[in-house]
């Protein structure tokens, strides 16, 4: 109805004509959307017309145009949470369906790996937890971090124009700046998986880090000197997940790999893996077809890292 903000009214009757419906039906959508913080001004025998988009945000736009089959279509969205991970869990549990989406505006205790802290302030980013109900097995489920990571880097290259690189296993970096983290966690039996829940924390419009991140941390905001959409954004990765999952579990992680090195600046460079076993040095050499990094050691050993902190 509005794909943009312009100067030009448009009239109720031509709405209700086009989307066949009455003239009482738009006038009660409009309250609707001023509820969801936009702001519209209505003149008299002018119409109706879009100031200003909300800075919250709503469901209505992020449903809006929105081109998934599941991923998104049923969407939680929350002012202020603990961590969505958490609420995720309970409504897996209670049977959430494949593709459920929790969203909150802040985090007051988000999450990253390993019990550590998340930073998610009011307004600014995308912190999401998406539930998935994949038809693969357990083990099948530690490339779907690096497939979500694929997702997220092509569509802030959409979005943005900066091409992001993404930081075995779950970071996206721009330069050398973290801008979001994913947090796969999953609930499974040794042959099935009951779900996953897949965190996603992206710094979209922060203006300013805590002292402790400023120097590791960025936003869309930052590198781009404009005010990004958050709404845009979630829609091209939950359409982008979508895709890319179903090539996963059609014709396993080969073909998504090649998308994922594209994006990957660190093979063949001396990195340090901090893993609970111990800390490596070596060249990454590549991942696996099962995601595996591929870490070569000076006497030439391919050590395979499943899950580490990188240094590069
Ligand atoms: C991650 O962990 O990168 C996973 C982050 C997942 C966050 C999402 S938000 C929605 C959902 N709900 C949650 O509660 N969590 C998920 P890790 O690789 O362990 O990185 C954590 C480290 O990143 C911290 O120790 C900080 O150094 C740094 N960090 C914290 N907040 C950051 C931020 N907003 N931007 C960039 N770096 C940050």
């Amino acid at each position: 109805m509005f794909s943009s903000m312009g100067n030009e009214y448009i009239s109720g009757q031509q709405i209700a004509q086009e989307l066949g419906c009455s003239r009482q039906a738009i006038w009660k959508a409009m309250d609707e959307l001023r509820q969801d913080g936009f702001e519209i001004e209505a003149i008299r025998r002018k119409g109706y017309r879009l100031i200003g988009n909300s800075d919250q945000f709503s469901k209505s736009e992020l449903l809006y145009q929105l081109n998934t089959s599941h991923i998104g279509q049923v969407i939680e969205l929350y002012e202020s949470v603990s961590s969505t991970q958490i609420i995720a869990h309970e409504k897996a549990k209670d049977g959430a369906k494949h593709g459920t989406v929790i969203m909150a505006e802040e985090q007051t205790s988000g999450r990253g790996r390993m019990t550590r802290q998340w930073s998610s302030p009011k307004n600014t980013g995308i912190w999401m937890s998406t539930i998935l109900r994949p038809t693969i097995h357990p083990q099948e489920a530690p490339p779907i971090t690096l497939v979500v990571a694929v997702a997220i880097a092509q569509s802030i290259e959409e979005l943005t124009g900066i091409i992001p690189t993404i930081k075995w296993p779950n970071d996206i970096l721009v330069g050398s700046k973290k801008i979001a983290g994913i947090l796969t966690e999953l609930q499974s039996e040794m042959d099935v998986i009951h779900y996953m829940i897949i965190g996603t924390g992206i710094n979209v419009n922060t203006e300013e880090f805590p002292e402790e991140l400023k120097s590791i941390a960025s936003s869309l905001l930052i590198e781009t000197g404009e005010k990004q959409s958050r709404v845009k954004l979630a829609q091209l990765i939950w359409e982008k997940v979508e895709k890319l999952l179903d090539i996963y579990e059609k014709h396993g992680f080969a073909p998504i790999k090649l998308l994922w090195e594209s994006y990957v600046q660190s093979i063949g460079q001396e990195i340090q893996a901090r893993t609970l076993q111990g800390t490596y040095q070596g060249i990454m050499r590549g991942i696996t077809d099962k995601g595996v990094l591929e870490l070569e050691l000076s006497n030439g050993r391919i050590v395979p890292i499943y899950s580490a902190d990188i240094e590069i």
